[in-house]
């Protein structure tokens, strides 16, 4: 089975209750779309879970890609959170969420720092695959529909952390998008704490770290799991 779920945000609880929800199989594949750091408390601790399980891959959200580059600038010794252009960027992502992944990844000693930054640089920006004969496009985002290349893997990286989809646009016929980034609130209201689904497009971020369920789904059945 293929699972879907994105923005974690440190919600550990959630997302360790979901897995036993799903009931999670060696022979199953989890994709989580980005985003899993920033916001709630436990975005590291998260990330270490993820670095031992095999069936699980996390592709970069814009809140993973931030949290790599600063990280990775404060692991150089010429680099403080007082300097000049750098501080601005640190005290941003701070206020943006940053905080608890920072103060957590302070707590690391160096050879764990250096693993979770391994890890985050590795994490990939789409993942294309077919479940039951359909072609499905997974990314944190995709950009508005007049910026949607010919193939969707020909997205520039910026585009596939921060694009801004119109959901209310067929992009592809033969392809379903499936995305996260947006809380699916903001795409419908009625579709608040809720999977949305159209136009092609499947988006899963139910805003889990603003109070919403996570939302999870299965890709062979289309079935839909919630954790609040
Ligand atoms: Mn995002």
């Amino acid at each position: 089975m293929i699972y879907v779920m994105s923005d974690l945000h440190g919600c550990y609880e959630k997302y360790s209750k979901m897995l036993s929800i799903i009931d999670l199989k060696e022979t199953d594949m989890l994709y989580i779309l980005g985003d899993v750091v920033d916001r709630g408390p436990d975005g590291i601790r998260i990330l270490f879970d993820l670095i031992r399980r095999k069936n699980v891959i996390a592709l970069r959200g814009n809140h993973d890609h931030k949290a790599l580059f600063i990280l990775s600038q404060l692991m150089k010794e010429e680099t403080t959170t007082a300097n000049g252009q750098f501080a601005k960027q640190f005290e941003y992502w701070i206020s943006d969420g940053g905080l608890p992944t920072y103060e957590n990844f302070q707590k690391l000693d160096k050879e764990e720092k250096l693993i979770i930054l391994d890890y985050l640089r590795a994490m990939p920006f789409f993942k294309k695959l077919e479940v039951n004969g359909q072609m499905y496009f997974f990314a944190h985002t995709v950009p508005e529909k007049e910026s949607m290349p010919e193939e969707p893997e020909l997205c520039s990286k910026r585009e596939l952390i921060l694009g801004e989809p119109d959901y209310d646009e067929i992009y592809f016929d033969n392809i379903i998008l499936v995305t996260g980034h947006t809380p699916t609130e903001l795409i419908d209201k009625k579709y608040e704490g809720r999977v949305w689904k159209g136009n092609n497009h499947i988006a899963v971020d139910c805003g889990a770290s603003f109070g919403y369920p996570l939302g999870c789904i299965c890709l062979d059945t289309m079935q839909e799991y919630y954790v609040d």
